[in-house]
């Protein structure tokens, strides 16, 4: 492990709801729910403010409305929140070539091949530098967690929310884990909390005084014995910024055709767990499961299912070759049969633990973005066509965005990311002066060339952070992000 906290992550703060909160005057401040709004619909995001309620992610929406009635409720704007994480990646890659993504809004950096830090001083004002950046071009908060791995950049970014910036000093690690929850190690969901939890083991420390043996005997072999380096902070992983596999893959072709479809299908199941010993075997787990057929005139079908999480279990990558088989007509043979897992990740992301169970219950059909529910919802005709929180262009009132729709109307905010929170009218759904309008974007470029801010009035953006980091040593300034 290295000797500087020069591994950066990043973790946007409450990311959709605060692109909302950004892009409309009237809900900065407020309780802000994003997610699907159908009768299935669970929560993507909740701002801050509607986190105090007790709303959070992944909750059903019905739950959030009885916790939070007055909140905000919107449908998610998932190309937006895209355009808007790759100006945030972007500003990671001016940093260093490694870079890796783990979602829209969190990102590992490698400070130290970037040669932008090589000790504390140095990673901490990159991270600060950083922290403004993203401020100023974006508009937006993150977080920010400086260590020497992978493991702990993550613990201090979550340390450090919202918008703070926290620094793990190499050689505190273990003294900071210790009393720390097991949940906090990357891995540990509930259901492996609950598992430890059994066991007698809650805190970090616990884990380390079982041992490894004990760890395997509860978690399996692969598992136990990658939790017991976390617990004793070991941690190697680099930061790779695209993996050199994009995806682990079996396949073969067979002498003879395939007939018989109960053969297919056991072929299949003997590939997906020939898959799955390699994927095991690189210490990797995937998102995408891939089905390939080729059949007897040589036409070639792949059908693909991506799960919520990544997954290396077995029966989770049969069950879902098995489901994708279902969905191919084999009648006149097969010669050639694959199965593929993709959308790579290090195994520790998840709770591992909870996939063979859990999975199977989420699987149910490829999923886009986390599990909201999207708005194919049988939502009324008016909300399907004017989703909440969409933007819209009046032709006499100019921009807005749609407050909400029902019984013919639908009621509209006049506001843009840099006005004053606006007033709300209300038109026929039919109204032909109203449309759907594109995002405006959230940071204005001023004619002289200064970048404007929505939200923090017509201060001029600096890149001097408004507020020192948490654990700011007081150690003077300057902006030392080149070496001296
Ligand atoms: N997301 C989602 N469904 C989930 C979790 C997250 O759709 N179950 C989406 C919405 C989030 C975004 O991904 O805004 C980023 O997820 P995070 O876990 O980083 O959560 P937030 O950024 O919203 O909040 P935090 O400040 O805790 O990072
Ligand atoms: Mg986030």
């Amino acid at each position: 492990m290295r000797t500087s906290p020069t591994i950066l992550h990043l973790d946007m703060d409450a990311f959709y709801a605060s692109v909302e909160q950004a892009s409309k005057p009237s809900l900065r401040g407020k309780a802000v729910v994003v997610g699907g709004l159908g009768p299935r619909g669970v929560v993507a995001t909740a701002s801050y403010e509607a986190r105090v309620f007790g709303v959070h992610s992944a909750m059903p929406m019905g739950q959030a409305r009885r916790l939070a009635p007055n909140a905000a409720y919107l449908v998610p704007r998932f190309h937006f929140y895209r355009s808007i994480s790759e100006q945030v990646m972007e500003l990671l890659r001016a940093l260093s070539p490694l870079v890796e993504p783990l979602s829209l809004d969190e990102a590992f950096v490698d400070l130290e091949a970037g040669g932008v830090a090589w000790d504390e001083r140095s990673a901490r004002l990159a991270g600060v530098k950083l922290r403004a950046d993203i401020r100023a071009v974006t508009g937006l908060t993150g977080s920010v967690g400086l260590a020497a791995s992978k493991m702990l950049a993550k613990i201090a970014s979550e340390e450090a929310k919202p918008d703070g910036l926290v620094v793990i000093e190499p050689g505190t690690e273990r003294a900071m884990l210790g009393p720390m929850s097991v949940r906090t190690l990357p891995g540990v969901g509930p259901a492996t909390g609950d598992h430890l939890r059994r066991a007698g083991i809650t805190t970090v420390e616990e884990i380390a005084e079982a041992g490894e043996d004990e760890l395997v005997r509860l978690l399996g072999k692969a598992h136990g014995h990658g939790l017991y380096a976390m617990a004793l902070a070991r941690d190697d992983r680099p930061v790779v910024a695209e993996r050199e596999a994009k995806s682990v893959s079996v396949e073969d072709t067979y002498d003879v055709d395939i007939h018989d479809r109960t053969r297919v299908g056991l072929e299949v199941q003997r590939l997906a767990e020939r898959c799955v010993r390699r994927l095991r075997g690189a210490g990797l787990s995937g998102r995408t499961i891939v089905l390939k057929v080729r059949r007897y005139d040589f036409s070639t079908l792949t059908r693909s299912e991506t799960l919520r999480g990544p997954t290396d279990d077995p029966a989770v990558v049969r069950e879902a070759a098995a489901r994708l088989l279902d969905s191919v007509d084999t009648t006149g043979g097969v010669r050639l049969l694959g199965v593929g897992v993709s959308g790579l990740a290090d195994y520790t992301q998840e709770d591992l633990f909870a996939q063979a169970a859990g999975e199977r219950a989420v699987a149910e059909g490829p999923v886009e973005e986390h599990s909201v529910a999207p708005v194919e919802e049988p939502l009324p005709l008016a909300e399907r066509r004017w989703p909440a929180g969409h933007d819209v262009r009046h032709a006499e009132f100019g921009h807005g965005w749609v407050q909400g729709s029902g019984l013919g109307r639908v009621t509209v905010r006049f506001e843009t990311p840099d006005s004053e929170p606006g007033r709300v009218r209300t038109f026929r759904v039919d109204d032909p002066d109203l449309e759907a309008a594109d995002p405006l974007p959230l940071v204005l470029r001023g004619p002289e060339g200064g970048d404007r801010v929505p939200g923090v009035g017509s201060q001029a953006v600096s890149s001097v952070p408004a507020s020192l980091p948490k654990s700011w040593s007081g150690s003077g300034g300057g902006a030392a992000t080149s070496r001296p």
